[in-house]
């Protein structure tokens, strides 16, 4: 709960009532009128630095009207970084990004640590616009660039042992975010083999064109565009190939609320909330102004059905969720 909904008279049960919608977007546009919405604006998150490199568009992008890069990266969720959606921008700069490397272990043949300029250096960028969306019901469409997960995997010869793919967060003790208590640090996210090969799933380092923002996960994040935002890791220092299915950060905290596939799937609830609608976060919708924007229907693997469906053919998707 922040301040300036208390100062608005809002109570957290109300937030997503859609019938005081008027009477409280009222009160927001005083609030907002009176400038109390604070840290959430322009002035609050650092210049952005544009990618020297050429930009191929792909033909894997939606058309869909674009999220504002203010609120891709204003309103954000890293844990690492503060639990409240403008922590990460205020604190962006309490994650340290020079000089990153990774860690490439497990049941591979290529194994070792590397530097983000090696592990970069290689892949043309793309822009690829997804929709990414949040467990919390709202969703961004964001144009994110980088490259296929893929070509990445490849370079360090995964050995058929290989299952699946384990990824870990920087757990640096600068991170503000640490001394809290609700996930297990560091971050851990996994996906199976042949869902980390798939030519959607895609490794960041930038965004709009520009590198991609520490709040955002800096300096390679990845994004799987159809499963829940929460298994799209950012700011990777490691990357295990594992036999077993690795423990994820997420489904430690709440085995029963956050399973390991994570797909984005209208027909199953969270525990807590139904997942059949999305707030759509798109044009200018920021901070405040997010949480009355429109609802639109969630579509099976967050629209990308036709593409992965069949990764899960054999499966109870209410079982393995
Ligand atoms: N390391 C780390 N990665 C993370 C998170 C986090 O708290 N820590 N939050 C996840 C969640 S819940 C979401 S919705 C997306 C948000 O990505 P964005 O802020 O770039 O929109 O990042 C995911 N990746
Ligand atoms: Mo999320």
């Amino acid at each position: 709960m922040k301040d300036w909904m208390k100062m608005a008279g809002i109570r957290s049960s109300e937030i997503t009532d859609e019938a005081a919608f008027k009477q409280r977007r009222t009160l927001i546009q005083a609030a907002m009128a009176a400038g109390v919405t604070g840290a959430i604006g322009a002035e609050a998150h650092a210049a952005t630095k544009p990618l020297s490199q050429a930009i191929q568009k792909s033909e894997f992008s939606t058309d869909e009207e674009l999220t504002s890069e203010e609120t891709a990266t204003t309103y954000n969720n890293f844990y690492e970084l503060g639990t409240d959606k403008g922590d990460p921008v205020k604190n962006a700069d309490k994650l340290v990004t020079k000089p990153w490397s990774l860690i490439i272990d497990g049941e591979c043949d290529n194994p070792g640590t590397f530097t983000i300029e090696d592990i970069l250096k290689p892949h043309a960028v793309e822009e690829r616009i997804y929709r990414l969306r949040c467990v919390e019901a709202w969703s961004m469409v964001i144009p994110w660039n980088g490259f296929p997960l893929a070509d990445l995997l490849k370079r360090f010869k995964p050995n058929s042992k290989a299952k699946y793919v384990a990824f870990e967060t920087t757990s640096d003790d600068r991170l503000p975010g640490l001394g809290s208590r609700v996930l297990d640090w560091p971050y851990r996210e996994g996906l199976r083999i042949d869902e980390a090969m798939h030519p959607l799933t895609m490794m960041a380092m930038g965004m709009y064109g520009n590198e991609i923002p520490n709040q955002n996960g800096a300096p390679l994040r990845l994004v799987v565009p159809w499963k829940y935002g929460y298994k799209s890791i950012k700011s990777i220092v490691r990357i295990s190939f594992t036999e077993k299915q690795p423990p994820t950060s997420w489904n430690l905290a709440a085995p029963h609320e956050y399973g390991f596939f994570s797909n984005v799937n209208p027909e199953v609830s969270h525990p807590r909330w139904s997942q059949a609608k999305e707030r759509r976060l798109s044009g200018e919708t920021s901070g405040l102004a997010a949480l009355f924007s429109a609802k639109v229907e969630t579509k099976f693997m967050n629209g990308y059905g036709d593409e992965v469906g069949g990764l899960y053919s054999d499966m109870d998707l209410t079982k393995f969720f």
